[in-house]
């Protein structure tokens, strides 16, 4: 029975009211699901300040990746994921195409499917049929990202039961009673892992594996160590699209902190570090000139960077082996037929 299932153990009785507001049951064995819409802690703007002028001081400046994401951030982003250099995107949606009932197979029917960095939630969507998730749970920095896209969802998918999130899920992973505590199955898809230095990663997929009970596992997108001419051309198009999109960061910090950074005066670079087995992308300055924050300046001279970006890269033994480290254990691996890009999913040890 849906209902049962869905309701599940220890929940309080505000919760269960509240899940009850939020559904129509048609009879004993059929529930249609609205959305839920859980906003937890979000850093307060004297935090963000704080993080923001912490990077923009140190003696190699820095910006988190997670400033890329303003709306316009967004949009080159998925622009990105259109250009031909650009191919994680495609042969990860190739690969889940390709596998998705050996996928299916693998991480069972029924799961609680935790969609981390969900967005517009399109790459989970397409597991749905496949997976039958028992809840879908995306999770983004802000549940107003999540809005519009869950309440479609849930009108495609009226029998799955559908709890947004907003909460900074790098930090800490603590997930509400109503995300159902067996049969979670985390989903990191798009090779955002590569943002986290492997030790991060590390601590990453710890955090995954505490939030989850023996039964837990988690499906994952790692692009994968190749040819250095496809690394570089994937991370500096000749379009110019990853450039904007890497300095649309000083617009955005001209926004958050009010800012005067002159984009005119920066350039993009990005390459791939061999030794570190990662792309590393920067925003330099053309010339030596001063800016402003709110709370702090600083002259950088000519040539002088911003770094804004990691992207590492795997290999499959090499990858394992961070999982391994983690607490989990690999159960199968799919990749395309170039090795490019690799899914894997893994069990909790
Ligand atoms: C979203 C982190 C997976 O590292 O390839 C794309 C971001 N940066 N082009 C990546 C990105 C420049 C992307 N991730």
């Amino acid at each position: 029975m849906w209902f049962n299932s869905a309701q599940g153990d220890g929940k309080s009785m505000k919760e269960k009211a509240l899940l009850k507001s939020h559904t129509h049951e048609q009879n004993d064995e059929e529930v249609l699901y609205h959305s839920d819409f859980i906003q937890l802690y979000q850093a307060s703007e004297e935090e963000l300040y704080k993080e923001l002028c912490n990077g923009l001081s140190a003696p190699l400046a820095y910006v988190q990746p997670k400033y890329f994401y303003d709306e316009l951030g967004s949009k080159l982003f998925a622009a990105i994921c259109e250009l031909p250099e650009y191919y994680p995107t495609r042969t990860e949606a190739a690969i889940f195409n390709t596998h998705l009932d050996e996928i299916a197979e693998a991480v069972g029917l029924g799961t609680v499917l935790i969609d981390l960095g969900a967005g517009d939630c399109a790459k989970a969507s397409r597991l749905f049929t496949a997976l039958q998730p028992a809840q879908y749970v995306p999770v983004d920095i802000s549940v107003e990202f999540l809005r519009d896209a869950v309440a479609q969802l849930q009108q495609r998918f009226p029998h799955i039961r559908m709890t947004g999130l907003g909460m900074d899920f790098s930090t800490a992973i603590h997930l509400p009673d109503a995300v159902q505590k067996s049969k979670r199955l985390f989903f990191y898809p798009g090779s955002s892992i590569g943002n986290f230095s492997p030790d991060q990663a590390v601590a990453f997929l710890q955090r995954l594996r505490s939030a989850c009970d023996d039964d837990g596992g988690l499906l994952i997108g790692v692009d994968l160590v190749k040819d250095h001419a496809i690394l570089n051309a994937a991370y500096d198009d000749v379009l110019g699209v990853t450039a904007s999109f890497n300095l649309n960061v000083l617009s955005h910090l001209n926004k958050l902190l009010q800012a005067n950074f002159d984009i005119r005066l920066w350039r993009h670079v990005s390459f791939f570090n061999a030794e570190q087995s990662r792309i590393e992308m920067y925003l330099e300055a053309r010339c030596s000139h001063a800016v402003k924050w709110h709370g702090g300046e600083r002259v950088f001279k000519e040539g002088e960077r911003i770094h804004t970006e990691n992207s590492y890269k795997y290999t499959q033994e090499g990858f394992e082996k961070l999982l391994q480290a983690s607490g989990m254990v690999v159960n199968r691996t799919w990749t395309d037929e170039q090795n490019w890009f690799m899914v894997c999913h893994a069990r909790v040890q």
